[in-house]
């Protein structure tokens, strides 16, 4: 079984009992005119994890083992969304729902809400919509994996400390084992990012492991 350099201590890394998960590289979130640049931020500073997302894609379908993607977003009659996060926005700025230059944000169906080109999902890998943060939420993910016989996840995307971190969170309250390579996930705010993993591989790895893709690459070039 490969063993990948991981903080705090190596991953043991099963790939028959692994599964991808990309959070939501959406182009809400990662194009300049989506959602994420609506409120004000810097989309460079996610941009920097497609490429190390685009190699560990190739590499992860290249070994044949299961990929999911997820995307963040409402049916078009907001019908989930809750009015919390409807509200919590802020002042002045676009809103889930609204029309924006890619689209209504963060609408099902709208451009802003594809998946990025670059990571284009490919026939056979499950894409999960999620009105949520977490992507266990309100989704069938759980049942998904279960039924792929994973027990331990490499999560990615975008963002570090939103989506990501609260997807390890949810995982390691089901039972997943989380790697999470730090060069394939990026925030709006880097020390948010550097925050975000450091509370991951903390206390003993309380909510999972963090590595690099670079020791992750060679272990799938292997199999
Ligand atoms: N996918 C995800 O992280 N959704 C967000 O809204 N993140 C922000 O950082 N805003």
């Amino acid at each position: 079984m490969p063993t990948i350099a991981a903080d705090p201590y190596p991953f043991a890394f099963e790939p028959t009992a692994c599964a991808l998960l990309i959070i939501d590289m959406q182009r809400d979130f990662l194009e300049p005119g989506g959602f994420g640049a609506a409120l004000g931020n810097d989309v460079a500073q996610l941009r920097r994890a497609i490429g190390p997302n685009v190699r560990l894609l190739a590499a992860w379908r290249a070994a044949g083992l299961p990929v999911l993607h997820t995307r963040e977003g409402h049916p078009p009659d907001l019908g989930d969304l809750p009015p919390s996060k409807h509200t919590r926005a802020p002042e002045g700025g676009l809103r889930i729902g609204d029309a924006g230059p890619m689209g209504r944000i963060l609408v099902q169906g709208e451009p802003g809400h594809a998946l990025i080109p670059e990571l284009a999902p490919r026939p056979g890998e499950t894409v999960i919509d999620k009105p949520g943060k977490g992507a266990f939420y309100a989704t069938a993910l759980d049942a998904c994996l279960r039924e792929l016989g994973v027990r331990q996840l490499v999560v990615t995307g975008v963002t570090t400390e939103i989506c990501v971190q609260s997807t390890v969170r949810e995982a390691n309250d089901r039972g997943y084992d989380c790697l999470v390579p730090s060069d394939c996930t990026a925030s709006y705010f880097p020390h948010f990012h550097t925050a975000a993993l450091a509370m991951i591989a903390a206390q003993g790895g309380i909510l999972g492991w963090v590595t690099h893709s670079d020791h992750l690459l060679p272990a799938l070039e292997s199999l």
